[in-house]
């Protein structure tokens, strides 16, 4: 439990010699010599990304994580496709509002990405200037954006096919087999700390309740569309200057899915007011105004695709996608810090304890989560159901 010698906490920090090589590999995209300038971006827990700039057209660098990534062929040929249908559907029915879909900057002899000597996949965006992000929602404007934000992206890609998309990262939001692996683990490692046991009781009282979204998309009860698959609140961009969601960025996660997957994310994360890498795990509570207001914000354009029966359903995907990830990090924990990055041996066991508190939080207030919904069904779903 807690650190193994494959851990990788270290993995954040960047050294000279790293600064140096990585502006090698920078030069295979565009002619950064003279002016261009590397630096770390964002604060993602699976790939390493840079910002190069100082050059004409700055752009995001990533080395994909290829233990998470295993087919990143795959994943580039997803990530064509929906940049491909949504500038196509902008540019046939451009919305009211503007919004940004970053192009992917191929490398200068043409190809879509690069690979090292060691078999690691970089890849290049486009950066979009002139906007920023938030790590933690404090407003009911910004909280109706974070909702705007993920609504449009969404009905960008309503009427892709979620079959032309790859599922890249099988297992991904499928809680019970979390939940499975959970399993395995915990019998071979042992964790007697107060925390543990807390995380150890949340998982043993609320196990039973995780496969709810799995059963009804095997019921055909829920349909299957293209999701982002990681819309947390620091991977919507909003410009600078109007406060606008403007762009969805992280585009790896894009697979077949449930919108219930990407709702949960979405509000798990911006209805916790501390944030998800917050010390006072105790403190955390979810946010009923924040939720309403990304609820709103979402419906705006959600309520033109969404299906009567996937708005019953919005208020427990709150919940399961909270526990699926505390659970997910407490895993972690335990197998040692395989999988997220860590900064310390006890972050996941930190991390997961958040999302627990959260998902406890979200139980308390079911009953009004539930009227929420329901009153903004009544008020987006037409009589005739459509
Ligand atoms: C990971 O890489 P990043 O930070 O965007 C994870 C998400 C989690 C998130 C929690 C592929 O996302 O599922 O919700 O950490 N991505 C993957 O911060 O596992
Ligand atoms: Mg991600």
């Amino acid at each position: 439990m807690g650190s193994s010698a494959e851990s990788n906490t270290e993995s954040n920090d960047v050294t000279t010699a790293i600064r140096l090589a990585i502006r090698q590999i920078a030069q295979q995209f565009a002619d950064i010599d003279a002016e261009g300038t590397v630096r770390p971006l964002g604060q993602g827990n699976i790939n390493d990304t840079y910002l190069v700039s100082g050059i004409p057209q700055p752009f995001v660098l990533q080395r994909l994580n290829h233990q998470v990534f295993p087919e990143p062929h795959r994943l580039m040929d997803n990530l064509h496709q929906l940049i491909h249908h949504a500038r196509q559907r902008l540019s046939e029915r451009p919305g009211e509002r503007p919004w940004q879909v970053p192009a992917i900057v191929p490398t200068r002899g043409g190809q879509p990405y690069w690979t090292d000597p060691q078999g690691h996949l970089w890849r290049a965006l486009e950066f979009i200037d002139g906007a920023t992000t938030l790590n933690t929602v404090q407003t009911a404007t910004q909280a109706q954006e974070v909702g705007y934000g993920l609504g449009y992206f969404h009905l960008l890609l309503s009427d892709l096919s979620p079959a032309s998309l790859t599922d890249t990262l099988p297992g991904f939001h499928i809680t019970p087999g979390y939940l499975e692996t959970y399993g395995t683990v915990a019998a071979t490692a042992s964790c007697p700390s107060p925390e543990a046991a807390y995380c150890y009781g949340q998982i043993a009282a609320h196990g039973h309740r995780l496969d709810l979204l799995e059963t009804l998309k095997q019921r055909g009860q829920l349909p299957l569309r293209p999701i982002h698959g990681d819309p947390k609140v620091n991977n919507i961009l909003f410009d600078r200057a109007s406060g606008q969601a403007i762009s969805l960025i992280d585009l790896d996660t894009v697979k077949p899915g449930l919108v219930h997957y990407d709702i949960g994310d979405c509000l798990r994360s911006s209805c916790n007011r501390l944030g998800e890498e917050t010390e006072q795990w105790q403190q955390v509570y979810f946010d009923l105004d924040i939720c309403s207001a990304v609820l709103q914000g979402y419906l705006a354009s959600a309520q033109n695709f969404l299906e009567p029966v996937e708005y019953d359903y919005l208020g427990d995907a709150a919940w399961l996608i909270a526990f699926e990830l505390g659970l997910r990090f407490f895993t972690d924990y335990l197998a040692g810090n395989q999988y997220f990055k860590v900064r310390h041996p006890t972050h996941n066991l930190r991390r997961a304890l958040v999302q627990f508190k959260l998902a406890e939080s979200i139980d308390r207030q079911a009953e009004d989560i539930q009227a929420l919904v329901s009153r903004l069904k009544q008020a987006h779903v037409s009589p005739s159901g459509v």
